[in-house]
């Protein structure tokens, strides 16, 4: 593994959750492989899990950690190549990327879409912008189309709590006031049709995600169809991708509620956070015995660490 930015680039899975798993254990078994090196992690947006757990697990492989949050405390970066930059753009992403790569050994890069243009959204220019121009390993934080490390996570924690071998997963699209990004559901979806696991989503007409992330996917639009019998539910909302953007539905019968779950084989509820409590699924259902969303971001840390610790191995 040298970039990190999609289930593509993670080789066998189970050896990955499985290293996961073993650094869950050992939290600091290597200390040494991270010594003298740094990580940078450069923020566009707004986080409070990937940040910390990242952090953290660079620094139980003994990394250095330089956090940005980049436009805030740097300069704003232009990204299109060619510009006459007499605009509010201070630098160009061609030295900051180079310049950046010459501080750290690895860097991570959360860049969110902007929801207007699909085309553009979906080419990933930021990523790639920084993947041409930093010269180093570049870690995914959450970019345009994915959010490979929270994929990572759900998979270890599904592997961790399920019953059967191959348990039913039900992904929930759930109402939510503001648009958001597709880059969760993008990516569980195109981890979990790599998984050994019975894989359903459930979504209202026009959500539907991208073929190439759906993929064999089986899809159904009743809000109440796919709990039956599922062993995890895994709600997120999204905007439309189809109508790019766009907020189509805020049905509450998509919420995840007690109701809901009683249709499932006492189902494990799950979400990436951050959540809005009774938009997105009911007090009765998050505080539930059946709620995992708290181990599920503690797994963030092994993720990160499984990551990092594969390419400090490869560099
Ligand atoms: C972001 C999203 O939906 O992609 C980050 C989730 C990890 N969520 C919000 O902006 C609320
Ligand atoms: N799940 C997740 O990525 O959370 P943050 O946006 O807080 O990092």
């Amino acid at each position: 593994m040298y970039h990190f930015t999609s289930v593509h680039d993670a080789g066998d899975l189970q050896s990955l959750v499985n290293l996961a798993l073993q650094l869950k254990k050992e939290p600091n078994a290597f200390r040494d492989l991270g010594k003298n090196k740094t990580i940078g992690l450069l923020f566009f947006n707004s986080s409070l899990r990937t940040r910390l757990s990242t952090h953290k697990a660079a620094q139980q492989l003994g990394m250095d950690v330089m956090v940005m949050n980049v436009g805030a405390d740097s300069w704003q970066l232009e990204m299109n190549e060619g510009v006459i930059m007499n605009g509010d753009k201070a630098e160009h992403v061609a030295e900051a990327a180079a310049v950046i790569g010459q501080y750290c050994d690895i860097v991570g890069v959360r860049s969110f879409p902007g929801l207007l243009d699909r085309t553009f959204d979906y080419s990933e220019q930021v990523l790639n912008q920084f993947i041409k121009y930093t010269g180093k390993p570049i870690v995914s934080l959450e970019s345009a189309t994915r959010h490979p490390l929270q994929s990572l996570t759900d998979l270890i924690t599904i592997s961790e709590h399920k019953k059967v071998e191959r348990p039913k997963v039900v992904l929930t699209w759930a109402p939510h006031v503001k648009a958001l990004p597709q880059c969760v559901p993008n990516s569980f979806a195109e981890w979990m049709n790599q998984a050994n696991v019975d894989f359903v989503i459930s979504h209202p007409k026009g959500y539907e995600l991208a073929p190439e992330f759906s993929g064999n996917a089986r899809i159904t639009n009743d809000p109440l169809e796919a709990f039956h019998g599922a062993d995890f539910i895994y709600a997120k909302n999204w905007s439309s991708y189809e109508e790019y953007g766009k907020i189509l539905c805020s049905d509450p019968a998509w919420m995840v509620s007690a109701e809901k779950m009683k249709l499932t084989n006492q189902a494990k509820f799950m979400h990436c956070l951050p959540v809005r409590r009774n938009v997105v699924v009911e007090d009765a259902v998050i505080d539930s015995e059946n709620s995992i969303v708290i181990q599920q971001a503690g797994n963030r840390v092994w993720a990160a660490q499984a990551v990092l610790k594969t390419i400090l191995e490869s560099i």
